[in-house]
């Protein structure tokens, strides 16, 4: 793995380079780059957190194409300082069940195999806290010994005693889950909360 110099200039003008969308393992660019997977229900505010932690137009473009979303859209940051994998929402109600397989197939190979996935986060939205399909994807990381980290996302929504409590809550449910990260953060891209935490988070994370 190469060495990361001036993490700093994340903090500044980062540049976001969409690399490709990846209907099948084959597709998956080199492994030689550090990345980072955003993951969550469909509308958790996954591409405009991804959006305004690096500043990019092409990810809010990459998205609003629907076909886009049933793909693993990798970005590259900063000239593959490290990546960005924008993975598919999950919790489509009116998904075909061959949709969900296949949907299913390609996410877990990625999540199983990707040995440069430096860290998972799950995006929980605020306003819905933890739903059934967001406890099955969790069930399932946790069987499958992958570790993730929470970021509940949209905390303008609630007042910040409900944030305080949603995330009591979340962490309660290390006892069950232990590959939860024992860290939450919380953001909000509306109002731009959080995010040069969060940008910090992954600065850690690129050093270690
Ligand atoms: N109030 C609020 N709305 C947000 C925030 N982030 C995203 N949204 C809205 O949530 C919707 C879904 O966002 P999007 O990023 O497309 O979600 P994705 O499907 O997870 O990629 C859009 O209408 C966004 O404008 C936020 O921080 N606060
Ligand atoms: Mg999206």
């Amino acid at each position: 793995m190469k060495q990361i110099q001036n993490l700093n200039v994340i903090y500044q003008h980062s540049a976001c380079q969409f690399l490709i969308g990846a209907k099948k393992k084959e597709d998956f660019p080199n492994n030689n780059t550090l990345e980072f997977a955003f993951v969550g229900r469909s509308n958790v505010g996954k591409s405009t957190l991804i959006n305004t932690l690096f500043n990019s137009q092409s990810i809010a473009r990459t998205s609003k194409n629907p076909g886009c979303t049933q793909q693993i859209n990798f970005f590259s940051i900063n000239n593959e300082m490290f990546r960005i994998v924008d993975l598919p929402g999950y919790g489509y109600a009116d998904a075909s069940k061959q949709f969900i397989a296949e949907w299913q197939n390609l996410i877990w190979y990625y999540l199983n195999n990707r040995e440069n996935l430096r860290q998972t986060f799950l995006l929980i939205d605020a306003r819905r806290g933890i739903m059934v399909t967001d406890e099955e994807f969790i069930y399932a990381m946790n069987l499958n010994n992958l570790k993730f980290y929470v970021v509940i996302s949209k905390i303008d929504k609630i007042s910040k005693d409900q944030v305080k409590e949603l995330t009591e809550k979340i962490l309660e449910m290390r006892k069950r889950y232990r590959s939860m990260y024992n860290i939450i953060t919380t953001v909000s891209s509306k109002k731009k909360i959080g995010i040069e935490s969060f940008r910090g988070v992954i600065i850690q994370m690129l050093r270690k």
